[in-house]
């Protein structure tokens, strides 16, 4: 989940649309920056421990599901097909899955091309003789793949229920866009979070030591250190909440007082009790995940999930 950044602290410098999406996000009402803006060098270390908290049950439980499927997804998606994973690469379950399917490639596809680049070599070191070929790109639209993998099926990868940071109408595009980049008689391996319990939900987006309140509210002093911001990070804490009634939960940083700063020269007056909207997780049924797979053009082939129904991880085909 690495992200690089350029941070030599001028704001001059800052990404033109991490620039625009503030300051557009903190003028619309209901306010609201896009989740992406978490990962900047910071953000991406606060994730990783994320990951390893006691209430964040989804990478582990992931991580368990890709090793208990290995032998029957090897039935079903064969060696010899080329594994295309939609964003970084730099988890442990990339390997995992690797050693399972025994592809002909591996085409790792992301925005941030550095990054990219790093993941990808160390992959190629655990995996001699395996051609790996980064891939920079934006996978939301149509792509044409790497020339050397033009003939061989594609194994899509979309691990770690990242689908659920989009809304439904995002994500069908998404499972579209992949579906015609990835061509005739392709799969797609995809992890999704599944409805529970908000008792055991909210925890895992508001966990007892704080690291997902550090994250969130790294949000904001990245925007300080970027966007030449003056937010008193004091004056916000973080929220999460379950909206049931669309099934996902929500992030926020809600006003502790009556609050005004600057951002990019820009004057921003937040009342006490107001939020900022900063991250959707949507959570499917069993059900609802097939039905959004086949809105994007896929049908859904094998899925599986561990014996608490926490998680879902869920082959279809083209
Ligand atoms: C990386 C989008 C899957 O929604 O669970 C974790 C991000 N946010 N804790 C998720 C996240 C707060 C995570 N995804």
């Amino acid at each position: 989940m690495l992200k690089p950044e350029i941070d030599d602290g001028q704001a001059s410098l800052a990404d033109p649309q991490f620039r625009a999406d503030v300051l557009a996000g903190l003028t619309r009402r209901p306010r609201a920056i896009p989740a992406r803006w978490f990962y900047d060098h910071r953000g991406s270390q606060l994730f990783e421990q994320i990951t390893e908290l006691p209430e964040y049950y989804p990478t582990r439980t992931e991580t368990a599901l890709l090793h208990d499927l290995c032998p029957e997804l090897r039935r079903l998606a064969g060696p010899g097909r080329a594994v295309v994973e939609f964003g970084s690469g730099s988890s442990t379950k990339t390997p995992t899955l690797l050693r399972c399917v025994e592809p002909a490639a591996y085409v790792p596809i992301d925005i941030s091309g550095d990054f990219l680049r790093e993941s990808a070599q160390a992959l190629s070191q655990a995996f001699p003789g395996l051609p790996v070929l980064p891939f920079e790109g934006d996978f939301t639209r149509p792509l044409t793949l790497p020339g050397q993998v033009a003939d061989l099926p594609k194994l899509g990868f979309f691990p770690g229920s990242t689908i659920g940071n989009l809304i439904p109408l995002a994500a069908v595009d998404l499972l579209r866009a992949m579906r015609a980049s990835l061509g005739e008689g392709a799969m797609l391996l995809i992890g999704m979070d599944r409805i529970k319990r908000p008792d055991v939900l909210l925890p895992a987006y508001d966990d007892a030591q704080g690291v997902t309140a550090a994250f969130n509210l790294n949000l904001l002093e990245r925007i300080n250190r970027e966007l030449d911001g003056t937010i008193p990070l004091d004056a916000f804490r973080h929220c999460a909440v379950w909206n049931d009634d669309r099934a996902r939960v929500e992030m926020h940083l809600e006003a502790r007082r009556d609050v005004s700063f600057e951002v990019d020269g820009r004057a921003f007056d937040i009342a006490e009790g107001e939020t900022i909207h900063t991250e959707n997780s949507h959570k499917y049924g069993e059900r609802d995940a097939r039905i959004l797979l086949r809105s994007g053009g896929w049908t859904p082939v094998r899925e599986w999930t561990d014996d608490k129904g926490l998680f879902a991880v869920i082959l279809a085909e083209a």
